[in-house]
């Protein structure tokens, strides 16, 4: 039944670190898709996220169609609206994102997802996003009309953190958003990680080995890399080794 959760807090308890591939499915044509999963394959990474902030080719399902057609890895829908729903995946982050105050995606968009949700028969990973400063506005901050947690204000992001996994979120996502300038501070990770049982999941930036293993070892469970497996799919077995040593 909760097959993703389960992977994930399997692998906090015995402290493995999970990599997650994020792929926009606007951006790759097929044949860099393939490559891009051929990489997931080979460098063992453990998941696929699929979405984005704003989509505009209609292009998700066929994209799901072609991860699965190639790899096992499990694929899990990252959301960007409530267009992004595809039973073709595994899995779908159920997101709300409590670092806004912003009510339709704390709670709005969730009414109108749920039924569909339902129906298609996706895990729900309820999570908690919280998008965070990286230096420049990022596509999710303008589409969600919400701020960010500050850079360095690492005690917002715990009490925010704390606040959703008192209110029984599963999972806490903090984003510096696509193509962040710089990746979420490792110093902030640590003290999210002091206040909350709940698998954390770091995305927004990472372009290296050196950043994925410090956001680690600050206590990420679930590294997220997007933009720069796009750009260079080789970096995913380098980061993949990296973080599962
Ligand atoms: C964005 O966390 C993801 O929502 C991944 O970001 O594309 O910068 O790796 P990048």
């Amino acid at each position: 039944m909760s097959k993703v959760y389960q992977i994930i807090a399997t692998a906090r308890t015995e402290n493995r670190k999970l990599l997650a591939v994020l792929i926009d499915p606007d951006t790759p044509s097929e044949e860099q898709l393939i490559r891009i999963v051929e990489q997931v394959n080979k460098a063992k990474a453990d998941l696929i996220f699929v979405g984005g902030s704003l989509l505009v080719k209609d292009a998700l399902d066929t994209c799901i169609q072609t991860i699965k057609r190639v790899s096992k890895v499990p694929v899990i829908l990252f959301p960007g609206s409530v267009l992004q729903i595809s039973p073709a995946a595994d899995a779908i982050l159920f997101l709300s994102l409590i670092s806004g105050r912003n009510p339709e995606l704390l709670i709005g968009n969730q009414v109108i997802a749920a039924p569909y949700i339902k129906q298609s028969g996706l895990e729900v990973l309820p999570t908690g996003y919280m998008l965070i400063d990286s230096g420049r506005p990022t596509t999710a901050s303008y589409m969600s009309n919400t701020a960010p947690i500050p850079y360095n204000k690492s005690e917002i992001a715990a009490c925010t953190a704390m606040a959703g996994e008192m209110l029984g979120l599963k999972l806490v996502y903090m984003d510096g958003g696509s193509g962040a300038d710089k990746a979420v501070d490792p110093r902030m990770v640590e003290a999210v990680r002091k206040q909350i049982e709940a698998p954390i999941i770091i995305g927004g930036g990472i372009r290296d080995t050196q950043t994925a293993v410090e956001i680690c070892a600050a206590g990420a469970d679930v590294i997220v890399v997007g933009n720069a497996s796009e750009h260079n799919p080789l970096i995913i077995q380098q980061i993949a080794e990296a973080i599962h040593q």
